[in-house]
């Protein structure tokens, strides 16, 4: 059960580093303290301390702070050593620990999740922290910041708010049903504040997917013939070597994926295999490979070498938006790089990988596209399949009830009402949540 044992863990990365931090949260965190390292500092303040083990060993000269629940991340008394980041001190500190009684090491996630089931954070803000701790570009770390202080949580508690006054209203028509006139006005009443949620929901939930997208990266794929610059193209987008690259048609065999940071939006950019009758069985299923990212690609760069007859850009290759990327200007004496098409969404660049000609062009087309994508407009509060899920259905279960007949039955209005409330419920994870709580604890690592 959680709350019962003092559990611990390094909640920095193992290994060598200037500094480890070893973290305790639970009834007896005070108790190692003074057991290992007294004497007990005030809370809050850092003390110098030796560190011993119980059996009066030296573990290292730390810095340790003691916080008193429940003002504390868990809501639990906790406290932290800041040790030398050596392995061989981290590990004394934690065999010590082991050998007291009544502690034990955390499992992943498992601060968070006490601070989850202490009520000092909602799920939303426990999703929050598992995406600022894997965040890896500035967009993320601002989403992530915002769910974590509760944007998403406080939207759907005030709406859960006033849908339960709302119930309240039509649960009062249902007591005075014998009454002609209340039903109808308790109605009237109700009816507009029900519609204002319903319409504050669709708002939220036309958001362009932005939310997610930001959170999990739009992907470009690079597809196009054999031979084209595909992989050279990816390197530089990457500003390494990870794909090879040779004058060999068919040197790409395998999609590789690298994660771009495009001013501050994270990108997967896919390379693919070249798009031609296979020679062999490698090949096709390199090529059916790069085929099915086409199809799942946010943007595919379709790159053909300017010199070779020219091959077809796809048309229709899932809902894909494509761009024509012309490579190897270089070839052709005269020509000049740069953008020189735009038709209907279908943008078509000219560069030269070798010599850098027109790439700058295409780096900023491509960030101000997945800018405008994911940036305009109001910031999305929506971050995961799970919340659009839940909020899709909230807001059918409220256009139910306002399609409803409320006279002849108001307790199904009553259920609809009670529907989107669940819903609203299991996004902050006040009901019915059990089962995801260990999927999202999952996530974090061990020490969070
Ligand atoms: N002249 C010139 N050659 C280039 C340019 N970009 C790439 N190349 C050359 O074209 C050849 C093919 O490049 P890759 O990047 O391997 O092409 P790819 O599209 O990945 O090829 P596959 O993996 O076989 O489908 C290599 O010899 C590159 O050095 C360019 O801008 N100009
Ligand atoms: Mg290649």
């Amino acid at each position: 059960m959680p709350g019962e044992a003092t559990i611990y863990a390094l909640s920095t990365p193992p290994g060598k580093s200037g500094v480890a931090v070893v973290r305790l949260a639970g009834p007896l965190a005070r108790r190692a303290v003074e057991r290992l390292a007294p004497p007990l500092p005030e809370p809050r303040y850092a003390g110098l301390r030796t560190i011993k083990s119980p059996d009066g060993e030296v573990i290292d000269r730390a810095l340790v702070l003691c916080f008193a629940g429940p003002a504390t991340e868990t809501g639990e008394d906790m406290a932290e050593f800041h040790l030398h980041g050596s392995r061989a001190v981290v590990a004394g500190l934690l065999e010590a620990l082991g050998e007291l009684e009544g502690f034990r090491p955390a499992e992943p996630g498992e601060f968070a999740r006490r601070a989850f089931e202490n009520g000092k954070l909602d799920l939303t803000a426990v999703e929050g922290l598992a995406d600022l701790v894997e965040a890896e570009t500035s967009a993320q770390r601002r989403q992530a910041l915002r769910q974590l202080a509760g944007t998403l949580g406080k939207r759907c508690e005030d709406w859960r708010g006033r849908l339960t006054e709302a119930l309240a209203l039509v649960e009062a028509g249902i007591d005075f049903s014998d009454e002609a006139d209340v039903p109808d006005a308790v109605w009237r009443d109700a009816a507009p504040r029900i519609a204002a949620i319903a319409d504050e929901m669709a708002g939220q939930l036309a958001d362009g997917y932005r939310g997610e997208r930001i959170r999990e990266g739009a992907t470009i794929v690079v597809a196009g013939p054999p031979n084209a610059g595909k992989s050279s193209l990816l390197n530089i987008l990457a500003k390494r070597d990870v794909a090879i690259v040779s004058d060999i048609p068919g040197t790409t065999r395998d999609s590789i994926e690298v994660r771009l940071d495009l001013a501050g939006l994270a990108v997967t950019a896919v390379d693919t295999a070249g798009l031609r009758e296979a020679r062999d069985v490698i090949e096709a299923e390199g090529v059916r490979r790069a085929e099915a990212r086409i199809a799942e690609a946010d943007l595919v760069l379709w790159v053909v070498d300017v010199t070779a007859s020219a091959a077809a850009v796809p048309e229709g290759q899932g809902p894909a938006e494509i761009w024509e990327v012309r490579n190897k200007v270089d070839l052709v004496p005269g020509a000049v790089a740069g953008e020189v098409g735009k038709a209907g969404g279908r943008r078509t660049f000219r560069i030269s990988v070798r010599t850098g000609d027109g790439l700058d062009t295409l780096i900023d087309a491509l960030t101000s596209h997945f800018r405008e994508r994911y940036e305009a407009g109001e910031t999305p509060v929506i971050t995961r399949h799970r919340h659009r899920h839940e909020l899709v259905r909230a807001e059918a279960a409220l256009r139910r009830a306002l399609a409803g007949d409320p006279m002849a039955a108001p307790e199904i209005v009553a259920e609809d009402l009670r529907d989107a409330a669940g819903a609203l419920g299991r996004i902050v994870g006040r009901i019915d949540v059990e089962d995801l709580l260990d999927v999202i604890f999952r996530e974090f690592c061990i020490g969070k």
